[in-house]
């Protein structure tokens, strides 16, 4: 990564034509560079938060390359908590490529990817667990994706796990102070609690790292089930409109099919297969077991039964806890009766609702929508890692309960990029009262 010293410029609008497009332009030349090539007011007299017209020029020919918007924003009061500047011009790839072109020829530099969210998170405007979220706001597809970055991005991600380490800072504080004045004698009891409280907090969060991932990436709904089950219409219905040939004669679909859709705000793969049975053709045959494997992979697997006929035993090797049973064709008269089956009838709309729900549930595996989620990877191994060391700490001897403790506490702050340990384990040292 190139210095801070620099003032950067890209393109912030996707490829593409479209109405308007931003030029962005941040670091300490910006307001220089932007008056060599800015024609109208001088964006070095104008104060921050505003906007002015004009024209955007080649500073060395004095072509004028497309007219528009100058946003002025001065430090540290802008994204990237440097001087900053927005060009919205046409959006179309020429306007877009010579605008560019002439704010390096003014003086900045082409910035590299996630650069200037890096500079906000250096600047101190974003924590870590933040500047994740802006990507996963920029990426995301669905409404649970959205509504989680935007949580993140409003901290509450980093107010949870500020909530985890403030104990643990106690705590490490405590031991330290009773290994340094062994008199004092340590309190077990407080201890073990302080830990298992923290155990219970991230387990809870790490509970998480699965809904968000879906949130994120979708996930892989499987539909399983006897031929003429109703499987084609229970996608069908689920998407609200006719993707699948819905046939009374089985083996139907052969193959399998897969189409997208959102679930009460889940971005899902729903996958429709071939009706599992002993088939007497080698594409059916083919079709079955390739559903059976998808089946396995699946993130949740539907198994329809027709409620109305004879009830069939589902297939060995279902993925264990990621299978929901739904009873189908729920309108006609039953030929049994089973509490774990979802009665659904496509028919009459009977019971979707409760299956959609029974759906999200599943998928978001106790992970509730009213709080923050782990929005990457990355955040889920050190969470992890802060989980094995508290482990480890349980129940130690003091010296190396307070190892783990604060090998714990590093992991978390990994998470949200603060040097949270150092600086605040002297910060409590400093008021430690021993004698008391
Ligand atoms: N009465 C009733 N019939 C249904 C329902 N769902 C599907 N069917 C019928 O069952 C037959 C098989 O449906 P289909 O979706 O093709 O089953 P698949 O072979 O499992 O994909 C078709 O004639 C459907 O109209 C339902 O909820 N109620
Ligand atoms: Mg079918």
């Amino acid at each position: 990564m190139q210095g801070l010293s620099d003032t950067i410029a890209a393109i912030a609008t996707p490829p593409g034509k479209g109405a308007i497009g931003v030029l962005r332009l941040s670091g300490p030349e910006a307001l220089e560079i932007g008056a060599r090539v800015w024609e109208g007011k001088d964006p070095r007299r104008l104060p921050g938060g505003r906007f002015t017209y004009g024209k955007l020029k080649d500073p060395e020919t004095g072509e004028v390359i497309d007219e528009g918007l100058l946003l002025v924003f001065r430090a540290p009061r802008s994204y990237t908590g440097e001087d900053a500047l927005e060009f919205q011009l046409h959006g179309s790839p020429a306007v877009m490529r010579r605008g560019l072109e002439v704010l390096l020829k003014a003086g900045a530099r082409l910035a590299e990817p996630g650069e200037f969210t890096l500079r906000a998170y250096l600047k101190g405007k974003l924590d870590l667990a933040q500047a994740e979220s802006v990507l996963a706001l920029v990426e995301a597809e669905s409404e649970t994706a959205r509504r989680q970055a935007l949580r993140g991005l409003s901290r509450e991600l980093s107010e949870r796990i500020q909530r985890i380490e403030a104990p643990l800072l106690d705590l490490l504080a405590h031991i330290q102070a009773t290994l340094d004045y062994p008199e004092e004698g340590v309190e077990p009891h407080r201890a073990e609690e302080a830990i298992a409280a923290a155990l219970r907090e991230i387990e809870a969060l790490l509970q998480t790292a699965q809904a968000g991932r879906i949130a994120r990436e979708g996930a892989r709904l499987v539909i399983l089930g006897p031929p003429n089950a109703g499987k084609s219409s229970l996608l069908n219905a689920l998407l609200g409109y006719e993707r699948a040939i819905v046939a009374p004669v089985p083996g139907t679909t052969r193959d399998y099919l897969e189409a997208p859709l959102e679930l009460e705000g889940l971005p899902i793969q729903a996958v429709d297969t071939a009706g599992v049975r002993e088939a007497p053709d080698p594409i059916e045959a083919a079709g079955v077991a390739r559903a059976l494997a998808l089946a396995r992979e699946a993130d949740l697997v539907l198994w329809v039964a027709d409620r109305s006929a004879k009830k069939p035993a589902p297939p060995p090797g279902l993925p264990e806890g990621r299978v929901l049973f739904v009873a189908s064709k729920a309108d006609l008269p039953p030929a049994w009766e089973d509490p774990v089956y979802l009665p659904v009838s496509v028919r009459t709309g009977a019971g979707l609702d409760t299956l959609k729900a029974a759906i999200k549930e599943r998928l978001l595996s106790g992970a509730s929508e009213g709080e923050a989620w782990l929005t990457s990877e990355r955040q889920a191994e050190a969470l992890a890692e802060a989980r094995d060391r508290l482990k480890a700490a349980h129940g130690a001897p003091d010296d190396l309960m307070a190892m783990e403790v604060e090998a714990a506490l590093e992991a978390l702050a990994r998470i949200t990029g603060t040097e949270v340990v150092e600086e605040a384990i002297g910060r409590i040292f400093r008021n430690f009262c021993v004698g008391k």
